[in-house]
């Protein structure tokens, strides 16, 4: 992507401001993200959102803008310019109601962004990982009286376990020799854990546990902190659709208490860190332990277990389907994910058990 095409794009949404210059963000796996420096105090996140995994774009973006929009209805007597400043705000199209910008197969979004705020790949301390906690809890909980069948299902089954199975079941059947030789050392224990991975969407499924609005993709880089790491809110509001907790909980402790990046090849360097989940889930329970269920708090270890088992089984199913969903930079990157999760749920076992 040149400064050419940025500009050109980011002057279709509504705003004043002057084109500077621009810096790729690279932590995401699916869509291509770009921070806009402008020549005044407004900076923005200019997004290409990837159409061939989000097949109904403008339902995705309509999702957002209603959530960014129900969220600001919680704070009250602050000016646009401080939401801006604390929710994430989408710009709108030129003349337009849309707030996205459609040009031949590609979608991009506009977002203001948020000043003197940080992210993180990894957790270095225990106060970072329960800030991250009250965040997601406040998110929820902010959320939570949103009626959840205003939103589209963005993909649907995203997490529903038996959907990932059979996704993993036919890629093993399509697999090239090699990809598949490399993946068999796994696949024993992807079919050992089969039903235990299975128990959350049956409590999901029997209505025992309550689906709501949830974010469905909280791994840390999406937390967005101060320069203090006090948590302003979470970010990449892509796969917002109803869910059940147990998500959201079980995504960002998968990144939170792994103490290397979910990149990381030296396997040695992957374990579960138990006192990061504790100050995680202290954070957690501090804003939504009131209006959780027996049963949801019941199952919040199991959560962890599940979502750093579903993204394991969803970098192996890519890795012998031939990479074709997450971007990679090299042969066995998703190979090299998904080992990186199982040893994460290897040491989940031991300090846990
Ligand atoms: C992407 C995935 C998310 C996954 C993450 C791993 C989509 C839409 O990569 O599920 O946990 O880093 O597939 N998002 O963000």
């Amino acid at each position: 992507m040149d400064a050419k095409t940025l500009k050109f794009f980011f002057n279709q949404f509504e705003h004043q401001s002057i084109y500077k210059g621009y810096t790729e963000l690279n932590s995401g796996h699916i869509n291509d993200t770009f921070f806009i420096e402008t020549e005044g105090k407004t900076n923005y996140i200019l997004q290409r959102i990837n159409h061939k995994i989000f097949k109904d774009v403008a339902g995705l973006v309509n999702n957002k803008v209603l959530v960014s929009n129900h969220l600001k209805s919680k704070f009250s007597n602050k000016s646009d310019k401080d939401l801006d400043q604390k929710v994430l705000s989408f710009v709108k199209v030129k003349n337009s109601d849309l707030h996205y910008f459609k040009k031949g197969q590609d979608f991009w979004n506009l977002m203001i962004f948020i000043n003197n705020s940080v992210t993180h790949e990894t957790v270095k301390d225990k106060g970072i990982a329960f800030e991250a906690g009250k965040l997601l809890g406040n998110f929820l909980n902010n959320t939570s009286d949103f009626e959840s069948n205003q939103l589209i299902d963005v993909i649907p089954n995203f997490h529903d376990m038996s959907f990932r199975y059979s996704q993993y079941e036919n890629a093993l059947k399509n697999a090239s020799n090699v990809r598949l030789q490399n993946a068999e050392k796994y696949t024993k224990l992807v079919a050992d854990l089969k039903e235990e991975m299975h128990i959350l969407q049956h409590l999901k499924e029997a209505g025992e546990i309550p689906t709501r609005v949830t974010h469905n993709d909280t791994k840390i880089s999406n937390s967005l902190f101060d320069k203090n790491n006090k948590g302003i809110c979470m970010i990449d509001t892509d796969t917002v659709m109803p869910g059940i907790i147990h998500y959201d909980f079980g995504d960002a402790i998968r990144t939170i208490c792994n103490t290397a990046t979910e990149d990381e090849k030296n396997l040695e360097k992957v374990t579960f860190n138990l006192e990061f989940y504790e100050a995680y889930k202290k954070g957690f329970l501090e804003e939504t332990k009131a209006s959780l269920s027996e049963i949801e708090l019941k199952y919040l270890p199991l959560a962890a277990k599940t979502m750093i088992f579903i993204m394991a089984l969803r970098f192996l199913t890519d890795y012998l389907n031939n990479d074709v969903y997450y971007k990679t930079i090299y042969q066995d990157h998703n190979l090299d994910r998904a080992k990186n999760q199982f040893k994460l749920i290897e040491s989940f076992y031991k300090k846990m058990l």
